[in-house]
Formats: structure tokens, sequence, C-alpha cells
């Protein structure tokens, strides 16, 4: 017997209290196998039936589907590609990639993202045990690919995301970006705002950096996002809610913005010292103050430069993987997210694909959290969703 208070054995004796791998054990005998079945099936049919050496029947000839995990076109976790976009609406879930590098203001790749991402997606399986999700099982989930970038301009790819992103959110799906360089922040939450009429948006900004600086280099770079997303008036300065920020990579004249608009900071100190709980507490107080839905922006180098080397600017000191999933799962349960993006993962940087994997984690821990609270599937499309009109800028004094 272990002595450790806490330890309770899986199997053993534990007097009417259990573990989370014993939960996990029951919460998967719950899961239906209808859409594995479903894609088994599938296989067979558009992949031909095995050879007759093959004794596991539900093997094509073909690869369909999830296995072997190597094999295989690379949409996000193999889900359908969706070549007519016109049809988005009928998927929970559409991914979209953003391949957008031309706003890094150092090193460049994350035009390469959302390939990057793609391909290590492919280890995964939909079922995630300690949760108990299965996510072929619960949700139906789209790739729409990319959209179309132009090289050397942000600004005409900023209205070329503005638009998709506004397609992708009045179609009723839940749009989740890989990205592309943190400059798509504004243009994102820009293409949300376009169908929120009067309602508002708070944002939870996971980074080391603030990124609330006028311009960069003498253009809105990818340190520029929320200085002209907190100009609209769906996006209120005040409910920007920004985790991880420190160390030497934060420009002073962002530090001003955030000071003169007195946008919400924790520290990675701040949120080790008070705690997970306490820190989603204020994440979810900020965001949602006077808001009516929270868009999740999710810099991967939140998370330690030693865990995450494929990102434009690696900061050492960051937050370590487990405490980035589970204050990101504590925020998500709680909070109505409108939608979600994973940026600044350079592949040409990376190792192992170590840094894409961990944004494939954050993707989906982000759908599994949003299942668990009863977020996706919807039912209906969200009451915040408004017919397209042009935001409203605040004149700042
Ligand atoms: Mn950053």
């Amino acid at each position: 017997m272990s002595e450790h208070p806490s330890f309770m054995p899986p199997n053993g004796n534990n007097n009417g209290h259990s573990s989370e791998a014993e939960r996990a054990l029951e919460l998967e005998n719950r899961l239906p196998l209808t859409g594995w079945q479903q894609e088994v099936n599938k296989g067979l049919e558009y992949g031909l039936e095995a050879a007759d050496s093959i004794i596991d029947r539900t093997i094509p000839t073909f690869s369909r589907g999830e296995l072997p995990h190597y094999a295989g076109i690379n949409t996000f976790m193999k889900a359908p590609y969706l070549e007519d976009v016109r049809q988005v609406g009928n998927y929970d879930v559409a991914i979209v990639g953003i391949p957008h590098d031309s706003g890094t203001t150092y090193r460049p790749g994350t035009r390469f993202g959302p390939q990057g991402i793609r391909r290590i997606s492919a280890l995964y399986t939909p079922y995630n045990f300690e949760m108990g999700v299965d996510l072929r099982e619960q949700i139906t989930m789209c790739d729409v690919g990319d959209v179309f970038t132009i090289p050397g301009n942000n600004e005409k790819s900023f209205d070329q995301i503005s638009k998709g992103v506004a397609h992708i959110f009045n179609s009723g799906a839940f749009p989740i970006l890989l990205g592309g360089d943190h400059s798509i922040g504004f243009p994102t939450v820009r293409g949300i705002c376009r169908h929120l009429g009067d309602k508002k948006v708070g944002i939870i900004h996971f980074d080391r950096h603030v990124d609330t600086q006028e311009t960069d280099l003498d253009e809105r770079m990818h340190t520029c996002p929320w200085f002209h997303a907190t100009n609209m008036k769906n996006a209120p300065a005040k409910n920007l809610v920004q985790l991880g920020i420190g160390g030497w990579q934060v420009p002073r004249q962002g530090v001003k913005v955030c000071r003169e608009r007195a946008t919400n900071i924790l520290t990675v100190t701040d949120i080790t010292e008070m705690g997970l709980d306490a820190a989603a507490d204020y994440a979810i107080e900020r965001a949602t103050d006077g808001t009516d839905c929270v868009w999740i922006s999710f810099d991967i180098d939140c998370i330690d430069a030693g865990f995450v080397p494929g990102t434009g600017w690696p900061e050492p000191g960051g937050l370590l993987p487990r405490e980035a999933l589970g204050l990101l799962g504590k925020i998500i349960r709680k909070v109505p997210v409108c939608g979600i993006e994973v940026v600044e993962v350079s592949p040409p940087y990376d190792v192992s694909d170590m840094t894409s994997l961990m944004a494939t984690r954050v993707i989906c821990d982000s759908m599994a959290h949003l299942v668990k609270s009863g977020q996706l599937p919807r039912t209906r499309k969200p009451a915040y969703i408004h017919p397209e009109a042009q935001p409203e800028l605040i004149a700042w004094t």
C-alpha cells in the first residue's frame, strides 16, 4: 500500500472514492461505437475488402479513415476535406488553416503551421482517456483547407482572413483556426465582430507577449493584433485577458497600451502562485463581464520554449504544458466559447514535430472540453450570431 494520502488504486478497495483512472475506465464503457462502425463500413465500401490473408475483416485494401496512423491524406485528424465551403454549416466543427507569416518580425515559417499541425494530428485517436470523450462518436468535424492568403501583404491577407472567418462563424459551425503568425488575431476577431450586431466578445489570450502595440516596423505585425481588435466596440479592451505574459520580449510601447486600455494580465508567476483554479476564475470573470461570447487565442509560445522550439519568438520561463492545458480546460468548461485559434507554430524551426504536436493537443483538448461542457455539438445556432455589418470603432482619447 502507498502511504501517499491521495493515492487510490484504480481497481482496489478505495472506500467509495474513485481515482481519475477508475472514472476513466467507467466513462469509456458508456461511449458508443457507432461512428467507428460507420467509418469501418465506409472503408470497406470505398477501399474494398482486404486481401484473403488478412484475418481482421474491418481492414480495407486501401486505407480509409483513422488507420494506419502513418497512412492517408493529412487533413486535421483525417476529418473529411470540405471542398465546397458553402456546406460548412452542416458540421459541428470547421478546421481552417491560416498559412500566413508576413506578420513575423523574427523567425518566419508559420505559413507551414497548418501543414505541420495536420501532419502530426494523424497520430491522434479521437478518444481521450481521462475525459472519456470520443470525438468521432460525439461531434462532426470537417477540414475546409486554408484561407488564400497573399504572401508579403498583411492587409490583403487580413481582408481574406476576416471574410473567411466571418463565413464559417455565420454558418453556425464552430471555427478552429490553425495559424499562422499572431497578426491573424486581429482579422479573425474582426471576422467574428462582423456578425455580432450589438453583442460583445471577450478575448482570452495565452501568450508570453502582449501583442498590443499599434504598429511594429511600420506595419500591423504579429506584435499588434489586440491594439486593432480592441478598437472595435464589439471587442472591449476591458474583456481582453492576457495569460502567461512576461520575460524579455515584451515591447514597452505595447505595455503602455495595456496600461492605458486596462487589459487584464497575469504573468506565469501570478498563475502558478495563485493556482490554476483562481487564475481561471480571474480570466472567466474578466472576459465574460458584459460580453456574450469568448474568443480563445492560444499562442503556442505561452508554453516554455523548451517544449515548443518551433515558434516565432521563443521565450524561456513559460507555462508547463500541463499548466497551460489545465488552465485552458478550466476556462473552456465555464465560458461560452465562439471559436479558437492556435498560432505561431513554425515547423521549419521545430524538432520532431513537438511544437505541432502541442498545438494538436491544445485543439483536441479544447474540443473535448467543449463536448464535456455541453457546448458541442450545437443544437442550434448561437443567439449572438447576427447578419453581417461593419463593426463600429472606438474613438480612444
Ligand atoms: Mn507570442
